[in-house]
Parts: C-alpha cells; sequence; structure tokens
C-alpha cells in the first residue's frame, strides 16, 4: 500500500524542491520526518526512489501554513534533507527556496490575490526573521514569465523581487557571533558572520588556491576538503551553533579578488557540497562581510563598501548574485548596521500533485 500526500515541486531561485502545506503532514515531528525522507528517496546517493535530485540544492523541502505571527501572512519552515544519510536538518534558513514560497501560498489560497502585484509577508521559522516577496499576480493568477533572468538558471522569468527585514544574527545571535571582525582557527584567519546565513569567509589564497576552481576541482581536493571541515567542527562552537557535525551551517565561503566587475569572487561549500552558484543569505553574509572593517573579506575587498545604499554584484561560479544593501555605521565593526537587504529571485511551479510514499512510513 502507498499512501498519497498533496505537494508541489517548485524551483525556487537556483534550488529545487517540495513544497508542502503544513496540515497535509504529520504534526508529529519524527513522523513528519520519515516521511520528508521517504518522499526524496534518501538516504541513497542517487535519491532513486524518491523525488530528490541527488544533490543538497535540490534536496529541500518548504513546509507553509497561515502564520502564527500578526506582522506575516505565512509561515515558511525549511527543511533540508540529507541526500545520503537518514537526516533531516532545520538548523538553518534557505532563501533561494524561499522565492516558491510566495507563489505556492497565492496557488494554495492562503494569501490572497491583492491586484497587479501581490506582497507576501513570510515569517522564516528556521531563524525568526520576517521577508517580503513581491509576486506579479495579472488577472487574478500568478504569473511566471517574464524577462527576469538569475544567473545559475537557464532563461527568464516573472521577477520576485524579496526584501528581509531584520536577519542579523538570526541563527548566532549576533552579526558578528565570535565578537571579531576576524579569528585565527588552525592557523587560518577567518570570518564569522550572520546576516541570515551562519558564514565563515576564508581567503582562496591561504589554502594555496585562486578561488576560480570549478566546484568539481574543489570537491575533488580530499586534503582541501578535510581542513575545511576541520575549521567549520571547531569554529562552530565559537559561533554558538554548538556541535555542527551534523548541521548544514555554517557554510564556508572561500573568498578571492573579483574577475567580472563585482564586489568579490566566492566559492562556498554547504558544507561539504560546493554550491554551483551561492546561497541567497549565504551571499547576503558575504556581502555584509565586505563592509566590516578589517574583515577576511575586506583584505581582498579593501574598504569599497561605505556608509549608503549599494548594489553588491558576489561573484559565483555561473555567474553572480546582485545584494542591495543599505549600510550604515561602517566605520567599526561596533557600529556597523545593515538596515536593509534586497534582492531578485524568480520560481517556477514545475508540478503539483502528490507524492507517494509506502503506507508504513506514516500510519
Ligand atoms: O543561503 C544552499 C541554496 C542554499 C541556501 C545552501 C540559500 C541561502 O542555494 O539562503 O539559498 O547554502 O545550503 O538554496
Amino acid at each position: 500500500m502507498q499512501r498519497a500526500i498533496p505537494c508541489a515541486v517548485m524551483r525556487g531561485g537556483t534550488s529545487k524542491g517540495l513544497y508542502f502545506l503544513a496540515s497535509d503532514l504529520p504534526a508529529d515531528e519524527a513522523t513528519r520526518n520519515a516521511v520528508l525522507l521517504a518522499a526524496m528517496g534518501s538516504p541513497d546517493d542517487r535519491q532513486i526512489d524518491g523525488m530528490g535530485g541527488a544533490h543538497p540544492l535540490t534536496s529541500k523541502v518548504a513546509i507553509v501554513s497561515p502564520s502564527s505571527r500578526p506582522d506575516a501572512d505565512v509561515d515558511y519552515l525549511f527543511v533540508q534533507v540529507v541526500v545520503n544519510k537518514a537526516e533531516v536538518s532545520t538548523a538553518q534558513n534557505c532563501g533561494n527556496i524561499l522565492a516558491g514560497v510566495a507563489p505556492f501560498s497565492i496557488e494554495t489560497g492562503l494569501v490572497a490575490i491583492a491586484g497587479e502585484t501581490t506582497d507576501v509577508r513570510i515569517h522564516m521559522v528556521n531563524t525568526g526573521a520576517v521577508a517580503v516577496a513581491r509576486v506579479e499576480t495579472p488577472n487574478g493568477v500568478v504569473n511566471y514569465s517574464g524577462s527576469a533572468r538569475i544567473d545559475g538558471v537557464p532563461g527568464t522569468s516573472a521577477p520576485i523581487p524579496t526584501d528581509f527585514l531584520d536577519i542579523a544574527g538570526s541563527s548566532c545571535g549576533a552579526l558578528l557571533p565570535t565578537g571579531n571582525a576576524v579569528d585565527e582557527v588552525q592557523g587560518v584567519k577567518v570570518t564569522c558572520i550572520d546576516n541570515g546565513m551562519p558564514v565563515v569567509v576564508l581567503d582562496a589564497a591561504d589554502f594555496g588556491l585562486s578561488g576560480n576552481e570549478s566546484p568539481a576541482e574543489m570537491e575533488a581536493n580530499a586534503d582541501l576538503k578535510a581542513r575545511i571541515e576541520a575549521i567549520r567542527l571547531e569554529i562552530g562552537h565559537k559561533m554558538n551553533l554548538g556541535d555542527v557535525s551534523n548541521k548544514t551551517v555554517p557554510k564556508m565561503s572561500l573568498v578571492s579578488p573579483a574577475l567580472a566587475g563585482g564586489l568579490i569572487n566566492t566559492r562556498t561549500f554547504i558544507p561539504h557540497r560546493v554550491h554551483e552558484a551561492i546561497g541567497v543569505l549565504g551571499s547576503v553574509s558575504v556581502a555584509t562581510a565586505c563592509a566590516v572593517p578589517g574583515s577576511v573579506a575586506q583584505r581582498v575587498t579593501g574598504n569599497a563598501v561605505q556608509d549608503g545604499v549599494h548594489m553588491m554584484d558576489v561573484e559565483h561560479p555561473t555567474g553572480f548574485f546582485s545584494v542591495e544593501m543599505d549600510v550604515v555605521g561602517t566605520a567599526s565593526m561596533d557600529t556597523l548596521v545593515v538596515n536593509r537587504a534586497a534582492l531578485l529571485r524568480t520560481a517556477r511551479m514545475l508540478m503539483r500533485g502528490e507524492v507517494f510514499i509506502a503506507a508504513d512510513v506514516w500510519l
């Protein structure tokens, strides 16, 4: 016997995942996690018996419900389903999957169409912060087609401009969780930052890299992977994340000088595979590090980011990620405040229907 559960498959930014209404999943967390593992086909390198795409970027889940908060329309819980282990994690947020949450909320009737465009206020349950996403809704339907292009996705789609409010320290409790602009771990200088995503910024040159290596080249470098993971496990404690051996944060971002006219170049371990682009909130954190005096990022960029509104282009393996950021107090790490971070994503409903799991997973 199989059990059918309503869900949609959506591309959110440069990621892809299953989108569920919370009311269609078990309330009990352990059963819910078992259901998500079964739906994705984990644990298995190929996720051949489920919907997962055999990579962390395509093994993601959004669980959406009416908001529990007066300042939001919907609650969005992000779940990372580990590909090759029977593990799921809610310890991180995901700004790419977030991009699909607003259209999904409208398509499923959680949010009513407001006119030509509909703003959806999303409470990101993983971190407690709120994002506002604007969806084109002409003629009473969600529009997915348009001329917005994001690197890492072929073609163009309707734009979903998204604003992040109050995301500093969302997982670690402070923008600079160690209290320092730079820490030294295992002989390597690092900047630990959390502006929506806990990220450790490292200088690629400190690892003998140009920073322009492909994700496949970096993943094939066993020595590099071991050094990065050893630093991650040690610094996780100092970032108030505890034991991160089974967590997908912090992300480890190797930075180097921009090559294509952007602000800075990146290669990001998320944390064991290397991102084909860079995460949304991950790039907000890296861009913010460029405004921190004395940070590892500033070793690469100089103090290019001063008080004001900036369009920051964070380069990555498949192009760039542009973040518009309003920063003040850049003279010192103690006064630095990011008033607003805004960016552009696109998303697309790919399939809607029911996912089947073995009936004995959810009795
Ligand atoms: O940082 C991958 C992604 C992400 C996360 C990851 C993300 C973000 O690209 O907000 O979007 O770092 O695990 O989906």
